[in-house]
């Protein structure tokens, strides 16, 4: 989930860096007022500094009053120290600064994202007089839960896989509006679905190539088979003349068979006796 944030992310900047800053709010324009939208990007000012000695408070508001704000930083840069915030935005939970106050940021580290209770946030940037950062980027957005009482509307409302519901218009808008990210996944021409594409591409390559070297040794080995067995047959010296009469003699002319006979005993007749027993008395 925390890597298909820093992907989305990165295809906002990178978009951003194409596309340019349209469609997009800046503070320091708009300081004591409120800004009632379905959602969309807010920057601390423009041009890139921001101003020394600066006092801004702008209220955001749901569309609808079943609504909340949801709050996605995309990156900060508000001059810090040791000691402290010397620049900072405040983000109370409520319509003014008397609501209670949620955090303080200054510095460079991304905060986490955040909702408020109700249906609006009070935003306050407070800078000192000297050294001048770049601010802050975030993306705002109404939406409610579908437990809320309020079932998506498959109409106007896009529904995030967390079950958050924002407007229709939000999905594939190159913002982060869902708290998974799910209103940009797959959209066409983000750079998700384009290192999408490309991992598809390398993949595929990278099966061709292998089938390609299987075909390639398979083919090797039934070549060296091949000359194996000529080389075998070549090495064998040919039959003589005598030898090739000889084989022919004892194939035309079948030998005869002799079967050995042992010869008769030998008769001894000058032992033999032909006399009669005597007769009885
Ligand atoms: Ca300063
Ligand atoms: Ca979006």
């Amino acid at each position: 989930m925390e890597l298909s944030r820093i992907f989305t992310t990165f295809a906002v900047c990178m978009m951003l860096s194409v596309n340019g800053l349209h469609g997009a709010f800046y503070m320091r324009e708009m300081c004591d007022s409120e800004l009632q939208h379905k959602g969309e990007r807010l920057y601390s000012q423009y041009p890139k500094y921001y101003e020394n000695d600066l006092d801004c408070v702008l209220v955001l508001k749901t569309v609808h009053d079943y609504q909340k704000i949801f709050i996605d930083f995309d990156w900060i840069d508000l001059e810090s120290h040791l000691s402290g915030c010397a620049d900072y935005l405040e983000i109370y939970d409520g319509p003014d600064t008397s609501s209670p106050l949620i955090k303080r940021i200054c510095g460079s580290y991304r905060p986490a994202d955040f909702s408020s209770s109700g249906t609006s946030l009070t935003l306050r940037m407070v800078t000192d007089s000297s050294r001048r950062d770049k601010g802050f980027s975030l993306v705002f957005t109404s939406y409610h839960n579908t437990n809320d009482n309020h079932r998506c509307n498959s109409t106007s409302e896009f529904q995030c896989s967390n079950d958050q519901c924002i407007d229709a218009e939000l999905e594939c808008d190159k913002k982060t509006n869902c708290r998974d990210s799910s209103d940009e996944w797959g959209c066409p021409g983000t750079w998700l679905t384009i290192w999408a594409i490309i991992g598809i591409a390398i993949a595929a390559l990278l099966l061709v190539t292998c089938g390609v070297m299987l075909i390639c040794a398979c083919c090797g080995m039934l070549c060296f088979s091949c000359i194996g067995d000529k080389k075998s047959s070549s090495t064998e010296e040919p039959a003589t003349q005598q030898e090739i009469t000889s084989i022919n003699m004892t194939t035309t002319q079948p030998q005869t068979v002799h079967s050995y006979m042992p010869p008769p005993p030998a008769y001894d007749q000058g032992t033999y006796d032909d006399s009669l027993p005597p007769k009885p008395q």
